[in-house]
């Protein structure tokens, strides 16, 4: 039967074609997701620190979503969500220890089966091998993080290694996918990155280009979580304590790093994996930086300050690359007069700290990380210039691609598809929810975030840490948008509390969550 198929489908596919008004073709999805990019570090969100022009035109010429969560602020889980439509305690990929179970249903599965090609480009750090995808090429080294120099990648089953700067290396696969795509059929494209992850490693070409600049501290970079549980003050994760002289902040001479008995190992690798050209300006960048650190014997909060804006040199010079990779996609889906046809998506999968409450990394459930940065672009559908304060989160995206795609969205996913909130010039529908679910279980592990769930309504949020300690938060956004100010268990909130448990239960509930 297969034999036959394309005779049969190639003339029906023409004349379909010529009768069918141009609306009823279906959308490309190109689906664009970084590793940790924060929207305090896009200028769309009025990020002031970096400009993204590239990731800001999708926003101006479609619409920003203010309120896109994760359910949990992790890759692995997130990545998971994404794909099933469903939560971590039911598809099963709850930490980033967990191996993905890979025959399930997912939403490129679901349109390979109707008629979309299928891809996935960088980042996939499930474990186990991509299933619904007519073409991958995922990273594959460091616990598939993958390295930012020379990466190795595992394509179609096939390990290789590719020479250069990992984001324009996945950059260029997703245009040349484009490039030699089946043209009879709309494609659906996850072009995923490893950057912004940690150790932030900038391309060549913006080595040391923010040495000059001086970056806006957060004013609780000094936070000292009084009000607030035991959770925040055992973590691992602050620039004061856990920030390292190597990997992170990078204090070694070229010489140094020559040597074998150099005592990073995994920091001398991914400097060995660079071309000579790239270790000459490294070492040059660094110099000033490690003159700096060795001369002036910081100590307490001058030298916090001084780890801060390392980080922020680095962590937001690796972002450079992804912006201008994604203007080099949307110039090449213009050339080819496709953009119109694409839905364009660009989100992370999770936010970042960036020095507020003094930390790096994620898995809290505070805003600068639960929240996702989201933007999309489809003119047929989204008027240019939209905002939304809809609440969604990383559950939502496989519905709402099948929506898109006119296919039917199974009973079992648990997210929503946002597209009524497309249509309908970013306003949500009657009876939109409330309020979002987070849970995050990676404890005892790397950072020492003790395991949480709860709920964020458009006003408050209640958190539990359920697990070794067996305390709560709870937060006015609104008189409070820094989480400083834990106002659980106070007389005066009683009735708010009580509504809170009660909205926390019913999503419990909903989301047939009942792990603790
Ligand atoms: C690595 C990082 C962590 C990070 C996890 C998970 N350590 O283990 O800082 O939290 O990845 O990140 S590092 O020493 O290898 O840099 S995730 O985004 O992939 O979930
Ligand atoms: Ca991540």
């Amino acid at each position: 039967m297969k034999l036959y198929k394309p005779f049969f489908l190639l003339p029906f596919a023409l004349v379909a074609c010529k009768d069918k008004p141009q609306e009823q073709k279906k959308p490309n999805i190109l689906f664009i997701m970084t590793d940790d990019h924060t929207t305090q570090a896009i200028s769309a969100y009025g990020g002031r620190m970096v400009s993204t022009p590239n990731i800001d035109r999708i926003a101006n010429e479609g619409i920003r979503f203010d309120n896109c969560y994760a359910t949990n602020a992790l890759s692995g889980p997130s990545r998971a969500c994404v794909l099933t439509g469903k939560f971590g305690h039911v598809n099963g990929f709850t930490d980033n220890a967990k191996t993905f179970d890979g025959d399930q249903e997912t939403f490129p599965k679901i349109l390979k089966r109707n008629g979309y090609q299928t891809a996935i480009v960088g980042k996939w750090h499930l474990i186990s091998e991509p299933q619904g995808f007519d073409y991958w090429s995922i990273l594959s080294g460091q616990h598939e993080q993958g390295d930012y120099y020379d990466p190795d990648f595992l394509e179609n089953g096939k390990n290789i290694q590719e020479k250069g700067y990992v984001t324009d290396i996945i950059t260029d696969k997703a245009i040349e996918y484009i490039k030699d795509r089946d043209t009879s059929k709309p494609f659906a494209l996850m072009l995923h990155h490893k950057a912004p992850h940690r150790n932030w490693m900038p391309a060549e070409r913006h080595l040391g280009i923010f040495n000059d600049s001086v970056f806006p501290e957060p004013d609780n970079l000094f936070d000292d979580y009084s009000t607030r549980s035991r959770a925040p003050k055992e973590q691992d994760m602050s620039i004061a304590k856990t920030l390292t002289n190597y990997w992170d902040l990078k204090l070694a001479t070229g010489d140094e790093l020559a040597k074998d008995n150099f005592p990073d190992k995994r920091f001398k690798a991914v400097y060995d994996r660079m071309p000579a050209s790239t270790k000459e300006k490294w070492n040059k960048v660094y110099e000033q930086r490690i003159k700096e650190y060795r001369t002036r014997n910081m100590k307490g909060r001058e030298l916090v300050s001084w780890k801060y804006q390392q980080y922020m040199r680095d962590y937001l010079a690796t972002t450079l690359a992804v912006d201008e990779g994604i203007g080099k996609v949307l110039k090449y889906l213009e050339d080819i007069g496709e953009l119109d046809n694409t839905i364009i998506v660009y989100t992370s999968d999770q936010g970042f700290f960036l020095g507020e409450h003094g930390f790096f990394d994620k898995r809290f459930m505070y805003e600068e990380c639960q929240r996702m940065p989201l933007v999309m672009r489809y003119p047929k559908l989204i008027e240019a210039g939209c905002t939304t304060s809809a609440m969604s989160m990383n559950v939502d995206f496989a519905p709402t691609f099948l929506d898109i795609a006119g296919l039917e969205v199974p009973a079992d996913m648990q997210g929503k598809s946002l597209l009524p909130v497309l249509k309908d010039k970013a306003h949500a529908p009657a009876g939109w929810r409330k309020s979002v679910y987070y849970h995050y279980f990676e404890y005892p592990a790397e950072h020492s975030v003790k395991r949480h769930y709860g709920i964020r309504t458009e006003r408050y949020k209640l958190i539990h840490f359920y697990n070794d300690i067996d305390e709560w938060e709870m937060y006015d956004l609104k008189t409070d948008p820094k989480e400083m100010n834990n106002i659980y268990g106070r007389l005066e909130y009683a009735d708010l509390q009580k509504e809170l448990m009660s909205i926390l239960s019913q999503n419990r509930d909903m989301y047939k969550d009942n792990v603790e």
